[in-house]
């Protein structure tokens, strides 16, 4: 599944201020939702490497004009919040789901709103906060360390009386990680799928691709691509992108070759059945090159 992201801020680092006005906002996420994604994720607070927090009151007057003016989206929307506050006004005018990138540690009390109401919980790794999280990105063993921090995480939410069903996991890509420590992440996802809950990663335009690329944000698309479905192959259930169109586009090809079995193709032709021949070749729209 895809979760597309509206950042609803001045200063996010890949489309910071492009949708910060409602109507703009609203747009786009129609747009996200006509694009396949299956959720639609609303951020109002920034979390890049060194990101301000910004006060409870200025991030609900971002996020409320355009939760209201999409109520009527057709896919669930979810808030990309940490604060009590702002997530309990957020469900109240309907989002589905809690994106919670400090795994509970900024407000333990999320997990409880989210056992009273319902509401699904994402609970992503970061070490530190925004403003410290590249300060230190050793780890000994980095996938043992995240699964285990989100493991204690998921467990303080069940402790709070979460269904298992509500609480996702995420290892937080580019929240605490040097370039090799997202690789080794996304490589070794596997063992975080291995919880036993379904599993966001977000490997969307960040800097790790731009340090292995050595491009700005808007030319990472093609490696967000790739990042997105290497980590679809190794257990990922949602994949967070800015780039839903494309994203889609080439979870359906993928998903398209894997329909096919092999094997059957090849035993199919081999008996002379049309499913294992050449379609017949289409006829040519005028001075076109299809
Ligand atoms: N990444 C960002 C924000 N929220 N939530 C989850 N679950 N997983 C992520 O990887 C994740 C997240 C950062 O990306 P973005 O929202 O595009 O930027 P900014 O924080 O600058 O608004």
């Amino acid at each position: 599944m895809i979760a597309g992201i509206l950042n609803v801020t001045p200063d996010s680092f890949s489309d910071g201020g492009r949708f910060d006005r409602p109507r703009a906002a609203i747009a786009r996420g129609w747009r996200i939702a006509e694009e396949g994604a299956a959720i639609l994720d609303i951020g109002a607070e920034s979390t890049r490497p060194g990101a301000d927090p910004v006060p409870a009151e200025e991030e609900w007057a971002r996020l409320e004009p355009v939760l209201r003016g999409l109520r009527d989206l057709p896919i669930p929307v979810s808030v990309d919040t940490s604060k009590l506050e702002v997530a309990e006004r957020a469900v109240d005018a309907g989002a589905a789901a809690i994106n919670d990138v400090t795994a509970l540690r900024a407000d333990p009390a999320l997990a409880g709103l989210a056992a009273r109401t319902g509401v699904g919980l994402v609970l992503m790794h970061m070490r530190g906060t925004p403003r410290t999280m590249q300060l230190d990105t050793a780890y000994g063993d980095i996938a043992a360390e995240v699964r285990g921090a989100l493991a204690d995480a998921r467990r303080t939410a069940l402790d709070a009386g979460c269904e298992p069903g509500q609480i996702a996991v995420d290892p937080g890509l580019g929240f605490g990680k040097s370039l090799d420590g997202n690789l080794e992440l996304l490589a070794r996802l596997d063992e975080i799928a291995a919880l036993g809950a379904p599993v966001w990663v977000g490997p969307s335009r960040k800097s790790f691709l731009g340090a292995l690329l050595g491009v700005g944000p808007d030319e990472r698309v093609t490696g967000s691509v790739a990042a997105s479905l290497a980590a679809a192959r190794r257990g990922a259930d949602v994949l967070r992108v800015h780039d839903v169109r494309e994203t889609r586009q080439a979870l359906d090809v993928e998903g398209a070759i894997d329909a096919i079995d092999a094997r059957d193709a090849v035993d199919a032709r081999r008996a002379g059945d049309v499913r294992g021949a050449r379609p017949p070749a289409r006829p040519q729209a005028a001075g076109g090159r299809g």
